[in-house]
């Protein structure tokens, strides 16, 4: 998969060198291109915000340098086989991001993310790309962020781990949180005993039947119990 970054921090995305993301660039499995915005913005202080037309508190983004940046990724695109690509803008005002999203997410050739700061970008941008491709907006849950660049993040790992081959054992996949529709079951490794806490008997008994009955009983308890939206009940 190829996934383009447009951002005023670039350095945010140095994690994605880190474990599983960094291994999964270097084998070639996550093509990923962060661009510094302010390349894209030609006056002698890079000024990439302006003041809100209508007045108000804050900043907003300029559309000329998104202009630029997301052009010039798209140019780039067309001379690639990859399919169009998907352009997300993370905003706590989008769709909310979740697994079911990242696995749709994860069938796609080529995402771009636009990383917002401030009060946002000029609704121009997100218009003038809507009507010449496709654009989601996509906000990672019911807080709010200083920009875009941390959603990103989030959004990228999600993803990048349902590609094929990121992960190495597929079957780690499918035991996980959300994956089911229900929060994981409790795990633990050895010693049997710590600090005088013991690990349950059964998980020790050898009977495979008996532990998963357990861990799928932990599983809907602990949904019941912290998440009970989950269960729709
Ligand atoms: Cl995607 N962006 C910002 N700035 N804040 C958020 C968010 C995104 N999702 C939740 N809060």
């Amino acid at each position: 998969m190829r996934i383009d970054v447009v951002t005023i921090f670039p350095g945010y995305f140095d994690a994605l060198e880190l474990s599983l993301m960094g291994k999964a660039r270097d084998r070639g499995l996550i093509d990923l291109h962060v661009h510094d915005l302010r390349e894209s913005a030609h006056d002698k202080h890079r000024t990439v915000d302006d003041t809100p037309t209508g007045g108000g508190a804050g900043m907003v983004m300029k559309p000329e340098p998104w202009g630029q940046a997301i052009d010039g990724i798209l140019a780039d695109a067309q001379s690639a086989p990859a399919a169009e690509p998907l352009i997300i803008f993370p905003s706590p005002a989008g769709d909310v991001f979740t697994q079911a999203m990242a696995r749709e997410l994860a069938t796609e050739d080529h995402l771009v993310f636009g990383c917002g700061r401030y009060e946002g970008i000029d609704q121009r941008v997100f218009d003038e790309y809507a009507e010449r491709g496709r654009v989601r907006l996509v906000s990672i849950g019911d807080y709010v962020l200083n920009g875009g660049e941390v959603a990103s993040i989030a959004m990228i790992e999600a993803i990048g781990r349902l590609l094929p081959g990121v992960v190495g054992n597929p079957d780690s996949l499918v035991e996980e949180s959300h994956e089911s529709g229900l929060l994981e079951y409790p795990s633990y490794t050895k010693p049997a005993e710590w600090r005088g806490r013991r690990v349950p008997d059964v998980l020790l008994s050898g009977n495979h039947a008996a532990i998963d009955a357990w861990r799928h009983e932990q599983s809907v308890e602990r949904t019941r119990h912290v998440r009970p939206d989950l269960l729709g009940d």
